[in-house]
């Protein structure tokens, strides 16, 4: 699939549209997602023009990688999550419900989380 520089997020990197920006460096941008899922809802994006996890861990440079990664974390600790707990995860594609195509990564916390993903017919 080829990155559609038009989708909400690259709109948001150009500050086309706004956010509730929490966290920005030389590679990655986090701000509250618009409709958070649990009381702490981060997203958080790469600078660069990936249109989902596979594209940006099959095409991103070492330091893209490595920058991107290392800020998850830095905004999980700015968060407080740290001590109760977080998930992470990343939607790629049609089975994942990926809605918007660049690559992000969610950070769910504030409550307990209950056990990964609930069981759906196989
Ligand atoms: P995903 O299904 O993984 O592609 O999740 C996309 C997320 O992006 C979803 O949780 C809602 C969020 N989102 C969509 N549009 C906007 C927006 O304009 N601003 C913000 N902050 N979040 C958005």
């Amino acid at each position: 699939m080829a990155y559609d520089p038009e989708n909400i997020f690259a709109k948001i990197l150009r500050d086309e549209i706004p956010c509730d920006k929490i966290y920005e460096d030389e590679h990655a941008l986090a701000f509250r997602d618009i409709n958070p899922q649990t009381p702490t809802h981060i997203l958080i994006i790469p600078k660069g023009a990936y249109v989902s996890s596979d594209d940006f861990t099959a095409n991103a440079s070492e330091a893209e990688l490595a920058g991107f990664l290392r800020a998850v974390g830095q905004v999980a600790r700015d968060a407080g999550l740290v001590e109760a707990g977080y998930r992470f995860l990343a939607n790629h594609g049609q089975d994942a419900h990926q809605e918007v195509a660049h690559f992000h990564i969610h950070i769910f916390g504030g409550k307990n989380l209950g056990r990964m993903i609930k069981p759906v017919d196989k």
